[in-house]
């Protein structure tokens, strides 16, 4: 049976995880006081307190202002750092992280500044035992303008940057409002990925954009394809892999989506577990496994071959992929 030492102990990569949403509270009060920033709180039980979302937008309202305390270089660097040092634990071997630059140059901090703080630390993390790359988002409720502003701000660090996601509301937001962005961003070879939020409006129009009209390499959650057969099977014979995120789904939709990540699981999709925003949502990787595998009865075999879909499903080539497997 599946405990949670078990879960801890088998090596996994993580694919769906926003740097900003790995701001614990203690970092974000020392950051506060050190960037001389009103948060608004001054405990980490009043930070905690204020942690309160039962969907998508009440999460953002808390999310996007928490990262005005990340001002410098180093403030990047560390959230990062910390980052790695805490999963050590969870035996995350090889980690693709999301960062959202325009949440940081809207309010003045510029580009160099967030790229060359994660990035440091990326370089860096190796000292954990965990390999990394950086994917840059566009904020999907922003205008494909600044997505394109983005973009070329971010060509002069291409070689720091290995992939372009798509993230924050998406409702009324769909894939193909940043269509010409995407195919941009592929020509020049970035990898590709788009969140397909859970049981959005649309939701299989989005996952029918991303697949067939962006031709994304892989969907962020995405669960909601188990609505289309046809789809389900062109994501099953072309590899495109789903980077589910039970615990968050628990909290922004009420539902873990477990049945269906299951199905996806056993019908041969590269289905993955991963924790989104763990500081926010208080559970690291090997938690959201273990959660998942609690609510819906997972067996040691499932729990394999999630953590080796995610390996799978990383944008590393073969070679290395086969040191991992
Ligand atoms: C996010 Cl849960 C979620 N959904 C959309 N965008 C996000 N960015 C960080 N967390
Ligand atoms: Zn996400």
């Amino acid at each position: 049976n599946v405990t949670k030492e078990f879960v801890r102990g088998i090596p996994k990569a993580e694919l769906h995880l926003h740097l900003e949403g790995t701001l614990e509270p203690e970092l974000k009060l020392a950051l506060a006081e050190k960037n001389k920033i009103d948060i608004g709180q001054t405990t980490i039980e009043e930070v905690r307190k204020s942690y309160q979302f039962d969907s998508l937008p009440s999460f953002l309202n808390v999310y996007y202002p928490a990262m005005n305390v990340l001002q410098d270089e180093e403030d990047f660097y560390q959230l990062a750092m910390a980052y790695f040092e805490k999963v050590q634990a969870h035996n995350v071997r090889y980690a693709e992280l999301f960062f959202d630059p325009q949440a940081h140059t809207t309010r003045g901090v510029p580009f160099e500044t967030v790229i060359n703080g994660y990035y440091r630390a990326i370089q860096e993390s190796e000292k954990f035992g965990v390999q990394s790359a950086l994917i840059m988002c566009f904020l999907r409720d922003m205008s494909a303008e600044s997505a394109e502003e983005t973009f070329e701000q971010a060509l002069p660090y291409q070689d720091k940057i290995l992939g372009i996601g798509l993230d924050s509301d998406e409702k009324g937001n769909p894939p193909s409002k940043f269509a010409a962005v995407f195919k941009k961003a592929k020509a020049a070879g970035f990898k590709i990925t788009m969140h397909c939020d859970i049981d959005q409006e649309n939701s299989i129009e989005h996952i029918r954009q991303v697949i067939e009209d962006i031709q994304v390499d892989r969907i962020d959650h995405g669960t909601n394809i188990v609505e289309s057969p046809a789809l389900t099977q062109y994501a099953k014979e072309h590899g495109i892999g789903l980077t589910s995120c039970p615990v968050s789904n628990g909290f922004v939709v009420d539902d873990m989506k477990g049945k269906e990540i299951l199905q996806l699981l056993h019908e041969g999709v590269k289905v993955t577990v991963n924790s989104d925003d763990p500081a926010y949502f208080q559970s690291y990787i090997s938690d959201d496994y273990f959660t998942l595998s609690e609510a819906y009865g997972l067996t040691p075999e499932d729990i394999v071959t999630l953590a080796k879909n995610s390996f799978e499903i990383a944008w590393i080539p073969a070679e290395q992929k086969a040191t991992y497997l």
